[in-house]
């Protein structure tokens, strides 16, 4: 059996990235744990406008302090603060980008959300999602998962009872499939949208969509397909933001075979203008996002 300690090892990454990438990794449980405690909403909002969940606000906190503690990180953008954090006792030069909970209305509904993350190694923020030093994502759902990639290639491990990792599979190669699912009211979509999804539809694509961008990312990954979150006539920057979790998830498609877009360029390559750039989103199977691009 492979720990992730063990996995880190062999791909030779750095003592102070170990280091952190375990430490984010542990804080699954203690976020998983606060699920009961902290189901309503805090009636405050985060800078995009959205009503965030005490547990948006509960996991924002507890990162925010863990990482500050850690004193390996100089900065930290968080989808629920209005500004990047700048930590003055950081030893190393990583820096943090994070969605602390993402689909936290699905909480009181049981369905998986998750936690997203992105590590650079230059002490900045905001930076292309291609300068990414590692990416993980961990899922709160029947099992705890941790997805991870440190530029070589993607691993899946679970949480065993004991808060430590064990790998379940690896390198992952994102297949080319028919999943899809889409944000946005039909009604607003774009005619290039509507095209691309009745295309899909028309080759047999199947509807699953859950609400939580990393868990039905997680099924893209595994499955193949796309995950959009379109730009609609009133929106055209869409609903997700490039920083925190476009970035990260797009570095671990990218890592698995896959690709990201906002319908015409590669959003790895887009440089943020601010914290919250928003962006209409697309993920998953090359294949498909190289059909939508050539549309
Ligand atoms: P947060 O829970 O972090 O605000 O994220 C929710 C989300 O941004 C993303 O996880 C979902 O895919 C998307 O919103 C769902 O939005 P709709 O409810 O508009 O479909």
């Amino acid at each position: 059996m492979i720990t992730l300690e063990n996995y880190l090892d062999s791909a030779e990454v750095a003592e102070d990235l170990k280091e952190l990438i375990v430490l984010i990794s542990k804080q699954a449980l203690p976020i998983r744990n606060a699920f009961i405690e902290n189901q309503s909403y805090a009636g405050t909002e985060n800078k995009s406008g959205e009503i965030q969940a005490e547990l948006d606000v509960w996991s924002d906190e507890h990162l925010i302090n863990v990482l500050r503690k850690s004193s390996l990180v100089r900065e930290l953008a968080s989808e629920e603060q209005p500004e990047v954090l700048k930590f003055d006792n950081a030893k190393a030069d990583y820096a943090v980008v994070m969605d602390p909970l993402d689909g936290s209305s699905l909480i009181q509904v049981n369905l998986c959300v998750g936690t997203i993350i992105g590590i650079y190694d230059n002490g900045r923020a905001l930076n292309r999602g291609e300068e990414l030093t590692a990416a993980m994502y961990m899922l709160y759902g029947p099992m705890n998962v941790l997805v991870l990639t440190v530029g070589k290639g993607v691993y899946v491990f679970a949480m065993d009872g004991e808060n430590r990792y064990k790998m379940l599979d690896g390198p992952v190669k994102m297949p080319e499939g028919k999943i899809y699912g889409s944000g946005a009211l039909r009604k607003e979509w774009t005619l290039k949208h509507k095209r691309f999804i009745e295309e899909i539809e028309e080759d047999g694509g199947k509807l699953r969509y859950s609400g939580s961008f990393v868990a039905d990312f997680h099924q893209i990954l595994r499955y193949g397909g796309v995950y959009c979150y379109p730009g609609t006539d009133k929106k055209p920057e869409g609903k997700l933001r490039l920083v925190f979790e476009a970035n990260p998830i797009g570095f671990i498609a990218k890592q698995a075979g896959g690709a990201i877009s906002d319908g015409s360029t590669n959003l790895l390559t887009v440089k943020p203008k601010k914290a919250d750039h928003k962006t209409p989103i697309y993920v998953g199977s090359a294949g498909l996002i190289s059909k939508l691009e050539s549309m």
